[in-house]
């Protein structure tokens, strides 16, 4: 097998990464390299002007690693309680949310504030079909067949009558394999829109042009591990939901290479696989009707749907949000 620039790629990324030459040899060897052709390519790797410029920018992100990875140890001192769990408050003013959590990048549940408001009260399937149903929308289908359903959420999408999709969500048990998500807010915005009128405007901390993605689908919808590019509030109308979060500065223990996916399975987080992950603290909730989940951008979070779910998302704080405009164009990391 000739060594091609795809193998030499290969080669300064791991050797970048502290892998030994000799071990690099191995592997290309093993892939049908001859063994004399695999020790030449790693050695001229070695040599090479071009691989001390892409060492500096390794060095350079070891000393990022390094000032992230002294909040994640502080964390560690958190009592384990602490540590494992999302605090509950009841009537918080948009000034202590400001100053405790938003400013902070802490996550919270808020309680209380959507209690009598019509979208609770209200928002039931007959409901819904008789308000919406001749629309069209848009729902993510087909999430069985791809283990990378949320990657390819673009190669998922179909649009069916509203009516017809409540249905489907009554009739079908515990399900994964179809669930609308704000991946289907481009088409659905419109014909959905009438219902934010349902929420109250929860004006201490959303604009008055709150918006708003909607989620909703049987119990056992999977959301796998991801984080926001900006704050979101997840208004939790009706089913509950669990919710497992890990802090941004534990990145690393989340093997991030894409965008803003990770592979670790929330569901069991596998250590043997991901070494990095033991001893993350990983916090968790289960949200409850009428409930609302500050997410602050970054916290990576895994989201399970218990029952018959919907919730609201919205990312329309009063205070700065936009975290998107600055977010690295290049994302394979
Ligand atoms: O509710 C869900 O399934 C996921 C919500 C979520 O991940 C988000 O709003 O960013």
């Amino acid at each position: 097998m000739d060594v091609n620039d795809s193998w030499r790629g290969w080669i300064a990324e791991n050797l970048i990464l502290g892998g030994q030459p000799g071990d690099l040899a191995g592997v290309m060897v093993r892939a049908g390299v001859a063994e004399a052709v695999a020790l030449a390519e790693v050695e001229a790797a070695l040599a090479s002007p071009y691989l001390r410029g892409a060492e500096r920018l390794r060095n350079r992100l070891a000393k990022r690693d390094w000032l992230l990875g002294i909040q994640a140890r502080l964390n560690r001192l958190a009592p384990s309680a602490e540590a494992a769990a999302i605090p509950r408050r009841a009537g918080l003013t948009g000034d202590d949310f400001l100053r405790d959590y938003y400013r902070r990048n802490q996550p919270v549940i808020l309680t209380g504030m959507l209690d009598g408001c019509a979208a609770r009260d209200k928002w039931s399937f007959d409901y819904l079909a008789a308000q919406l149903g001749e629309h069209e929308v848009e729902v993510q289908f087909g999430r069985d067949a791809d283990p990378d359903y949320e990657i390819n959420s673009a190669a998922h999408r179909r649009r069916l009558r509203f009516a017809d999709y409540v249905a489907l969500v009554r009739d079908a048990g515990v399900t994964n394999d179809f669930y609308m998500t704000a991946n289907n807010d481009g088409h659905n915005r419109a014909a959905l829109r009438q219902l934010l009128a349902d929420l109250p405007p929860l004006d201490a901390y959303l604009r008055p042009d709150r918006g708003g993605f909607f989620w909703f689908g049987p119990a056992g919808t999977i959301t796998p591990f991801h984080h926001d590019l900006t704050n979101n509030l997840m208004i939790q109308v009706a089913g509950r939901k669990r919710v497992r979060m890990v802090a941004p500065c534990d990145t690393p223990g989340m093997y991030n290479q894409r965008h803003c996916f990770s592979p670790v399975d929330g569901r069991r987080v596998d250590t043997e696989r991901f070494p990095l992950m033991a001893g993350v603290p990983v916090r968790e909730c289960v949200l409850a009707p009428g409930e609302l989940l500050f997410l602050p951008v970054g916290w990576w979070h895994f989201v399970e749907a218990l029952d018959v779910s919907i919730t609201v998302s919205t990312t329309h704080f009063r205070w700065d949000n936009d975290f998107y405009s600055d977010y690295p164009a290049r994302q394979d990391f």
